[in-house]
């Protein structure tokens, strides 16, 4: 088999990098390790910045989005017992933020490439890219018994963490920056109508806790965890208590509880792999950085990646010029950088942190309350919460 761009991962990234690169008539394949249910089985993002609304609509998957999605204009943060609104909107010149899960950007990419007939191979195992510092590139992988090779121009590896993309990069050439944070995020989606009609991030001695959505009647909430805490260690009703513990009293006295739907624990890391290139294999989303969910960055960082690859590879296929390609790893990083700092900054700023002093607590204590009351620390919040310009 021949293609122009072998795409590791067939995640948001991927799938999007397909569907904008079929639209401007370059050829892709998308591997993906695990079947397609699994894949829309996981449960992860679920706010989208204006700039991933906008390439959605570009990759001509933006009418459920349309459609079921909700425009959110502020959130509110929870702080000594009362809700503080960030009026999102009224801060940055009207830009918000859409509320829409990742499942369902992923289904609707699905069904985009279906349509297009894109080329979409699940289950597929050991897959290895080879000849990457050369222009003799290809693809092997195994699918059962039968052994396949894939020849190509390229190699994006939109792999996720775990994938194997970022690890073909030579040790002496790859740089890599990491946090680990000494806690996680014990989610619950829950078929109950949300606490509230926008997001609330919760300060609380006890931890943090988040509410957030997916629609008018499916709710979806965190609260921080030991790092080592797994889904069955929480019962459902533990975990409830647990979040009305943490809410200000009437947003608590207000909290529909129910079965969860689903309960897993994210772990919080920060991590950048640099470069993102390496001759012709171009990284791009959670294959090449991580941020801890507290911003909701995880997915938008891979839609701009998205953006700022399929743009340079657009271009070479129509003149020739490497120079997007060779640019590509620097431009991508000044955003990721970006968004790495505001999350590390969200999370210090509202999670308990077991390792600060009670001096540092104190001080934790009056940023916030400064964020709450000043007008220019609030714009700086919002600004970055609804995604900076691409750039
Ligand atoms: P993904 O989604 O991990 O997809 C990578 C795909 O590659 C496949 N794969 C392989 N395929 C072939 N061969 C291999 N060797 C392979 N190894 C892996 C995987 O099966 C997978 O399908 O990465 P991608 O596309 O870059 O997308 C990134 C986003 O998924 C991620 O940044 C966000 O989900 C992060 N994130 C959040 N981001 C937000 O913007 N807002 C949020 O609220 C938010 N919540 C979350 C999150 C991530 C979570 N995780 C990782 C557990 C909540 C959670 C719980
Ligand atoms: C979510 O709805 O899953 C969600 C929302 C905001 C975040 C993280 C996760 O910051």
């Amino acid at each position: 088999m021949r293609t122009q761009v072998a795409i590791i991962g067939g995640g948001p990234s991927g799938l999007l990098l397909a569907q904008l690169l079929h639209l401007a008539g370059i050829r892709s394949v998308v591997l993906e390790r695990r079947s397609r249910d699994y894949v829309l089985g996981r449960i992860r993002a679920g706010v989208l910045e204006q700039g991933l609304v906008d390439l959605l609509r570009r990759a001509g998957v933006g009418e459920r989005m349309e459609r079921e999605g909700q425009v959110h204009a502020g959130i509110n943060i929870a702080f000594r017992g009362e809700l503080h609104r960030v009026d999102l909107a009224g801060l940055t010149g009207g830009k918000t933020v859409m509320v829409y899960g990742q499942t369902e950007v992923t289904r609707d990419l699905y069904a985009a490439r279906d349509a297009l007939g894109g080329t979409i191979l699940h289950e597929v195992e050991d897959v290895e890219p080879h000849g990457l510092e050369t222009d003799r590139l290809f693809v092997t992988w195994r699918q059962g018994d039968r052994h396949c090779r894939l020849d190509c121009d390229f190699v994006a590896g939109c792999d996720g963490f775990h994938g194997v993309s970022r690890s073909r990069v030579p040790k002496d050439v790859l740089e890599t920056f990491e946090k680990i944070y000494p806690f996680g995020w014990m989610g619950v989606l829950a078929r109950t109508p949300p606490v509230e009609h926008e997001l609330i991030y919760t300060h609380h001695e006890r931890g943090f806790a988040l509410c957030s959505m997916r629609s008018a009647t499916l709710s979806r909430y965190y609260v921080q965890c030991p790092a080592t805490d797994a889904p069955g260690d929480w019962s459902d009703a533990t975990f409830w208590d647990e979040l009305r513990s943490r809410l200000p009293t009437d947003v608590a006295a207000r909290l529909v509880t129910g079965p969860s739907i689903e309960k897993s624990v994210a772990p919080l890391r920060s991590f950048v792999a640099e470069p993102m290139r390496h001759g012709r294999l171009l990284l791009a989303g959670d294959a090449a950085h991580i941020v801890p969910p507290t911003g909701a960055k995880g997915l938008n960082l891979a839609a701009s990646d998205i953006h700022y690859l399929s743009q340079a590879l657009i271009d070479f296929y129509r003149t020739g010029s490497e120079a997007g390609l060779l640019a590509y790893s620097d431009t991508a990083l000044r955003r990721v950088w970006k968004a790495e700092r505001f999350s590390w900054w969200m999370t210090g700023l509202l999670h308990r942190l077991p390792e600060s002093s009670p001096f540092e607590a104190r001080v934790q204590e009056a940023e916030l309350d400064y964020v709450l009351s000043s007008k220019a620390a609030m714009t700086a919040l919002a600004e970055n919460y609804v995604g900076l310009p691409y750039g």
